[in-house]
């Protein structure tokens, strides 16, 4: 059976809903720490389970004989940086609970998310390699780079199948993401759409590297159906799909909506998104598990309009 902890969040649940498409509803158990996502906790198995209690994990991996888990429960860029320790805790000791479990081999598989947030000021800015400095200057980054360097250790030293993907920023809209500084990427058509008009609180020119969500739920699941010897990377795959700016989004939404407006409030999170890369260098991912995205960002404005405007 599959875990997945942390099933309410902007992954997470559509992580649950893809994968009991695919392996049957019933072998999919989705947990988080409270009952705010209804529509998850009404679409079958759910568990409250706090990430950072190993018995409780472990008690539930008895209770439905789990052998695979997704580790989506983090704090987020933003948020982490309001609540530095509870970002760090929960982040690294979710992932501790989860890793010594494949240790102590009760669970065989290990899903968990990293993130371009890993890269910092100092990364080279376009088209960052797999393989470069990073000096992650969020709390969050940080603890994206240090879960990085134990998902290797622990496979290298104990054998655990542990993968993982560095998400670029993510836009979906079956759930309103929460604390991210790419999140602005996701409130611009939800504003655009209610109100025609949305203030962004990065600047115009800032670019970063975006993924629709349908194409990071299939290179996750891409990624746990490789063969473990097609993959030779064991820190976490950079993954790429799109990179653009707020007024390039804008003007595709334009398209649709042609009296939307913009404008620009800069807050605290634009020297976070100054920090990070503005476009990714995804080879490795490509030739060891054949990944491609398919949705570029006129085929994402087309899909997420349609969908917040039914
Ligand atoms: C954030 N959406 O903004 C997350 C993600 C790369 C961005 O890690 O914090």
């Amino acid at each position: 059976k599959i875990l997945i902890i942390g099933a309410g969040g902007q992954i997470g649940s559509e992580l649950t809903q893809a994968l009991r498409a695919k392996y049957g509803n019933s072998n999919v158990i989705a947990s988080d720490i409270n009952y705010n996502n209804v529509a998850l906790v009404n679409s079958g198995t759910f568990e409250i389970l706090d990430a950072q209690d190993y018995n409780a994990i472990q008690i539930c991996c008895k209770k439905h004989n789990v052998k695979t888990i997704y580790l989506m429960a983090a704090l987020l860029s933003a948020t982490g940086e309001k609540f530095p320790i509870k970002a760090w805790d929960l982040n690294t000791e979710s992932l501790f609970h989860v890793l010594n479990l494949a240790k102590a081999k009760l669970i065989d598989k290990i899903f968990w998310p990293s993130s371009i947030a890993v890269f910092g000021p100092t990364t080279p800015k376009e088209n960052t390699p797999q393989y470069t400095v990073m000096e992650p200057s969020t709390v969050y980054g940080i603890t994206k780079q240090v879960g990085e360097r134990w998902c290797e250790y622990y496979f290298n030293k104990y054998g655990v199948d542990v993968r993982s993907i560095r998400y670029p920023g993510l836009i979906s809209w079956k759930t309103q993401p929460g604390g991210g500084t790419t999140d602005y990427a996701v409130e611009i058509y939800h504003e655009a759409i209610k109100h025609k008009k949305y203030e962004c609180f990065l600047s115009e020119d800032s670019r970063l590297p975006m993924l629709y969500m349908d194409d990071a739920i299939k290179a996750t699941i891409d990624l746990m159906d490789a063969d473990a010897e097609d993959i030779k990377i064991r820190s976490s795959y950079n993954l790429a799909g799109v990179s653009f700016t707020p007024k390039e989004i804008a003007a595709t939404i334009t398209k649709h909506i042609p009296e939307f407006e913009i404008s620009y409030n800069p807050d605290f999170r634009q020297q976070i998104a100054d920090s990070w890369p503005g476009s990714i260098n995804d080879d490795e991912a490509r030739a060891q598990w054949n990944w491609k995205h398919q949705y570029d960002l006129d085929a994402i404005t087309k899909d997420m309009i349609k969908h917040l405007k039914a």
